[in-house]
């Protein structure tokens, strides 16, 4: 167990100040990757890195970085930490920005209290981790592990129809640095669960082993627009219905699998969206997750079959665009193993898990060695404004990312 202990009140103040920045007029928290919202966020973010003393660093996805030299090591790989500051919509203040300030709170009390590394220790804010404007979700960490091109990325159309690359020039951080530029040893994520499996267990620490697949797809319906009155029913072609019928299967079959898969459709449009016409085109976003990869496959086959049915009975045409896959990823034992240990010696109870949600370590373990630290959520409610952490719980989750990044950061390249 570390001999240091994080200044909590800078660390509990932060999160509360952040969690302000980019609130709409009607104090809904939207920070959407690369929006004027998310400018404040991470204008905030470097003014506190560099106040800290860390070199700051933006790449050209506009990942950013605070890079501390002990001692100018420069020649090491570093330990990285950190997650993302873009938010969902009407989102809360803890998903992504605890572990982002976090990272910084470990390495600023690393710094203030004299601790030689033999590396660097690197904290890191990724680019829209959410998807939610610009799909993949992870795009900013994906990129940075070799699995996007840089410039697909930033040639990427969001929901709006802006251009990433246009929005994050606009904003100030389309960076000099190419992705990938600092090639980490190990790399740590801290993050509130956003489930609620810790709170049930009555356990602290979550030391994640891996991270469910993702499958994200935008179906389209196109059937005719016609009159909602003098319509029979046996001579429409109603994208509206057909749209319908596709949500409750996916639910059914998800409820009835006797499996951990779960599906959502989260975004829903009709055109010409007027009350009295027949929809004549539907669009709709589907997430599918497994932990299981064949059984995430097998989640996807049966859409395509019931979309092909549908398109039969309704009389409709279907047309569907790959938005995000990825399968599951198991993270480092050897880091698991730690974060198990660090939460023991701290007399904290914690617990192997899966991650259901998708996180930027996920990305990083491509290129090196990773794992992620949980904490509780109360009532396992995330991606809500109503997401809570307790405070006790929140300083717990960083003082065993303390410890871990204190041992990680101590190993020698042998
Ligand atoms: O979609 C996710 O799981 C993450 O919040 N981006
Ligand atoms: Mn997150
Ligand atoms: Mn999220």
């Amino acid at each position: 167990m570390s001999s240091h202990s994080i200044d909590s009140a800078r660390l509990l103040g932060r999160i509360r100040m952040l969690g302000d920045i980019g609130r709409d007029v009607d104090g809904r928290l939207s920070r959407l990757a690369a929006s004027d919202a998310e400018k404040l966020g991470r204008d905030q973010f470097v003014t506190w890195i560099a106040d800290a003393g860390l070199e700051v660093a933006v790449d050209r996805i506009g990942n950013i970085f605070g890079i501390w030299r002990a001692c100018g090591i420069t020649d090491e790989k570093p330990v990285i930490l950190g997650s993302h500051i873009d938010t969902v919509i009407d989102a809360g203040i803890y998903d992504g920005c605890y572990g982002v300030l976090s990272a910084l709170e470990v390495i600023q009390t690393l710094k203030e209290d004299g601790f030689v590394p033999s590396r660097p220790i690197v904290v890191a804010a990724f680019t829209n981790e959410e998807g939610v404007r610009y799909a993949p979700d992870m795009m900013g960490s994906l990129v940075y592990a070799g699995g996007l091109a840089v410039e697909t990325a930033l040639a990427t159309v969001g929901t709006d129809g802006t251009i990433l690359g246009g929005e994050l020039g606009r904003i100030g951080y389309a960076g000099p640095h190419e992705p990938g530029f600092l090639s980490p040893h190990a790399y740590i994520e801290l993050h509130i669960e956003q489930g609620p499996v810790l709170e049930r267990e009555s356990i602290t620490i979550g030391a994640v082993e891996s991270v469910q697949g993702i499958s994200w797809q935008r179906v389209t319906v196109e059937g005719d627009a016609n009159h909602a009155g003098t319509t029979p029913i046996s001579m429409r072609r109603d994208a509206g219905h057909a749209a319908a019928r596709v949500i409750t299967f996916l639910r059914d079959r998800a409820k009835n699998s006797n499996s951990p898969t779960v599906a959502t459709v989260g975004c829903i449009s009709f055109e010409p969206n007027a009350i009295n016409v027949i929809p004549s085109r539907a669009t709709l976003t589907v997430d599918l997750r497994d932990p299981d990869e064949e059984r995430l496959r097998q989640a996807e086959a049966a859409l395509v079959k019931f979309l092909d049915a549908i398109s039969q009975e309704e009389h409709v045409e279907v047309s569907v665009e790959r938005l995000a896959r990825f399968e599951p990823v198991r993270f480092d034992q050897r880091i698991v193993a730690k974060i198990e240990k660090a939460a023991k010696d701290r007399g904290l109870t914690s617990r192997r898990m899966t991650s259901g949600a998708g996180h930027d370590a996920q990305m990083i373990a491509r290129i090196a060695p990773a794992a992620m630290i949980f904490v509780p959520s109360i009532a396992g409610i995330s991606h809500n404004p109503k997401e809570r952490t307790n405070d006790e719980h929140l300083i717990a989750g960083v003082n065993v990312l303390l410890d871990v990044v204190g041992e990680l950061a101590r190993e020698v390249t042998w």
